[in-house]
């Protein structure tokens, strides 16, 4: 294979997805020493099979909103690999939504499922329907509306999604009631329930928890302890409020949050009381960041991202592409020493290229936020055995089983000459062998 040929030819073909051809160069140039080792693969045109989703699948969506007016968004589920399980991955739910980034952050979930130990495939979903405003009426109607044309694509061995942006406990809530009212089946078919329904202990924690789990098996690298370091979180929504939670019990100091209006800095750090103030005003309130710096009296700046504040660590939980390569420039200026991805690509290949080229411990989202589909992945097998496990168990599989053997296998795929971890390579080496040997095992098909 070479690896921009490749590329090249992915671009020509799909020439309006740049996150998509980002994710896929992104991968490539890593595997690409690897997969030349192996000259069978190559034969069976392996990588055009990995890299073009199994499956799109795009649709209309139409409801009504509170004022009687028909509402029309458009829905989408890409399947991309099932080789290794049931294609499994979120929904987002936000006006950005498109083709092409449904497929980048599919093909991505296909590397960091494979990565987990879990039996799982790579897919993912949503709509250009943003929740931001709507009213809990609107919001059930759009998922009944959604679910209704999703329900036929999916199934508890086929294919089981879950929530990311604009897609938390509500969402799913409503999501799979209509699908139980139209198959007339209980059945596991999405993850990140309720817990009066099926839903495990530990989801909503588990793609924040498991980030400081791999941050902090990173820094035993260094011998540095995470105890009274300075930490960077971007966005306030699910992510962002357990990494901020798990941070505080180990005794590090969050110092920013943001949503997409803007950020807050508190310089004395975000306490488990100020925490509570935020999940009641996102979560419940649906509120803005700007009204935590209005309460607790700090400052808040409009219109930007928190990468200019001085600190030790940084964890984006926002979106893709938050960090540029300038704010690489000012993070690693600002003497950060690791950035740990909560959230689906959120640096730039710029600003990538400067956190390696400055040694700087850098894990990318595919491994570090691996955690969410983990626990996903555990309430699937809950569901299957009609059983819930306990939080303890939940979190030390999590921790223990799933962060740490990633983090291992980064490691092992991963080191360079000159001992400096390269995470990207680890993670995409890793997550592609055992996806690639599962689809020479099965054929051309
Ligand atoms: P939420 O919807 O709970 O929160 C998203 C947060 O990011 C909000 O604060 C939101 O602000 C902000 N945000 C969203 N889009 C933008 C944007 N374009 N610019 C600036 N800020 C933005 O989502 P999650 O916390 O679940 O997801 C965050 C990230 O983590 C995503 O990249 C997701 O793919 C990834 N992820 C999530 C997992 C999960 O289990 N939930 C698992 C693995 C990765 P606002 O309130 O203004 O919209
Ligand atoms: O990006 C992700 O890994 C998620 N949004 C979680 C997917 C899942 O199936 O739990």
């Amino acid at each position: 294979m070479n690896a921009s040929k490749v590329v090249e030819n992915l671009k020509q073909r799909f020439p309006n997805e740049p996150e998509y051809i980002q994710a896929v160069s992104q991968v490539l140039v890593t595997i690409e020493e690897e997969y030349n080792k192996h000259p069978e693969f190559d034969k069976a045109n392996l990588i055009e099979r990995l890299c073009i989703p199994d499956r799109v699948i795009e649709f209309r969506v139409s409801w009504v909103d509170d004022k009687g007016n028909v509402q029309t968004n458009m829905g989408y589920r890409i399947q991309h690999n099932n080789v290794i399980g049931p294609y499994k991955g979120g929904l987002r739910f936000h006006r950005s939504v498109n083709l092409g980034i449904l497929k980048f952050l599919a093909f991505e979930q296909t590397f960091k499922n494979s990565l987990t130990t879990l039996p799982m495939g790579g897919a993912k979903g949503g709509s250009d329907f943003s929740p931001r405003g709507k009213s809990d009426a609107e919001v059930m109607r759009f998922c009944q509306a959604f679910m209704s044309e999703l329900y036929r694509h999916i199934g508890p061995d086929v294919d089981v999604p879950a929530g990311d942006i604009g897609v938390g406990g509500r969402e799913i809530g409503y999501l799979f009631g209509q699908y139980k009212k139209l198959t007339h089946e209980w059945s596991g078919i999405l993850t990140g329930k309720g817990l009066e329904y099926g839903g495990s202990l530990i989801r909503p924690e588990a793609t924040g928890y498991g980030n400081v789990y791999f941050l902090c098996e990173m820094l035993k690298t260094r011998n540095i302890d995470i105890k009274g370091k300075t930490i960077l979180v971007s966005g306030s929504g699910n992510v962002a409020q357990y990494t901020t939670e798990k941070c505080i019990q180990l005794g590090a100091k969050v110092v920013t949050l943001s949503d997409s209006d803007g950020y807050i800095y508190d310089p004395n750090g975000i306490t488990s009381e100020k925490l509570a103030f935020v999940m009641e005003l996102k979560n419940i309130e649906r509120g803005r960041i700007k009204e935590y710096a209005d309460k607790f009296g700090v400052k808040y700046v409009s219109g930007a991202r928190p990468w200019g504040e001085k600190a030790d660590i940084a964890l984006p939980s926002a979106t893709q592409n938050e960090i540029n390569g300038d704010a690489a420039k000012t993070l690693v200026a600002n003497g950060i020493f690791a950035v740990s991805e909560g959230a689906n690509m959120p640096s730039t290949p710029e600003a990538i290229k400067i956190f390696q080229n400055a040694k700087i411990l850098y894990a990318p989202g595919k491994a570090a936020n691996a955690g969410g589909v983990s626990v996903s992945g555990l309430e699937m097998s809950q569901n299957s055995e009609r059983l819930s496990w306990s939080s303890a168990q939940v979190d030390k599989m999590l921790h223990e089983d799933i962060m740490m053997n990633i983090h291992e296998n980064c490691v092992k795929y991963g080191t360079e000459s000159d001992g400096y971890i390269n995470y990207v390579k680890g993670a995409n080496v890793a997550g592609f062998m055992k996806v690639a040997k599962a689809m020479m095992a099965q054929g051309i098909v």
